[in-house]
């Protein structure tokens, strides 16, 4: 049984559509970061950074104590690697998978990250942040029409790869980017969007406290997220 700490957020997506992909037996704990649920004693402990989504597999590769992991991208690494499913067999291939995960957790997602908190939280965005980011995000758009111009998937084969860009991909209309723009972007979003597994993991749970464009915070809700609750949590 694997434990999935999580928010309905692209990064929670990623683990939930893997986990629905390979079909692990798994329970989802779902955190309301508007209350700061995050903050908690009890996410810490199994990740300091206290940011979602995390996992505790009960049952783990290797056996021994329960393991809990952090940071979606060795999660869905951990699950490809306990189930022998959606990392390609070939090394070129594989490597081919890690590259465009790294892409995605250095590149693709900060970078989407900060133009939906310009775009979505910030209360009076600077122009200069604003055109950075969104312009970084629709750069990163361009790399990746690139790519799917060339295959169907990005490593060729449907991987952990994909599972780790389709989530941002989709939320990407929440900051007025529409991938019409990018055709290939476009066919390949359909294509995973298809999967029965794509849909079941990608509406867990139903409750996205972001769903809506543009979220005001109370200042209590911003401090958890953006502010001194935030800092003092790990200080404390
Ligand atoms: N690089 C991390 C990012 C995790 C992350 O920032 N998660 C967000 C939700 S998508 C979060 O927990 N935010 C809470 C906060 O910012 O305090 C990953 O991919 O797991």
């Amino acid at each position: 049984m694997i434990d999935l700490h999580f928010v309905s957020t692209p990064n929670g997506h990623k683990v939930s559509i893997m986990l629905a992909e390979t079909g692990l037996a798994h329970r989802v704990i779902p955190y309301n970061l508007l209350k700061g649920e995050h903050l908690g004693e009890a996410l810490a402990a199994i990740n300091p950074n206290r940011r979602l989504p995390a996992i505790v597999d009960h049952d783990p590769l290797g056996g021994g104590e329960p393991l809990a992991l952090f940071e979606s991208g060795a999660i869905l690494l951990y699950l490809a690697e306990k189930t022998g499913r959606f990392l390609p067999a070939s090394p070129r291939l594989k490597h081919t998978a890690q590259q465009w995960l790294m892409w995605q957790m250095a590149g693709l997602g900060p970078q989407h990250g900060q133009a939906h908190h310009f775009v979505r939280y910030c209360p009076d965005p600077p122009e200069y942040a604003l055109q950075r980011y969104v312009r970084e995000a629709r750069r990163l758009l361009d790399v990746m029409e690139l790519r799917l111009r060339q295959v169907d998937y990005l490593a060729e084969e449907y991987s952990i790869a994909d599972m780790a860009c389709w989530p941002w991909i989709r939320a990407a209309r929440a900051i007025d980017i529409g991938i019409a723009e990018w055709p290939a972007i476009k066919a390949w979003y359909g294509r995973i969007a298809r999967r029965p597994a794509v849909i079941e993991g990608a509406a867990v749970p139903e409750n996205d406290p972001a769903a809506g464009r543009v979220m005001t915070l109370n200042p209590d809700q911003w401090s958890a997220l953006f502010g001194e609750r935030m800092l003092n949590a790990v200080r404390s």
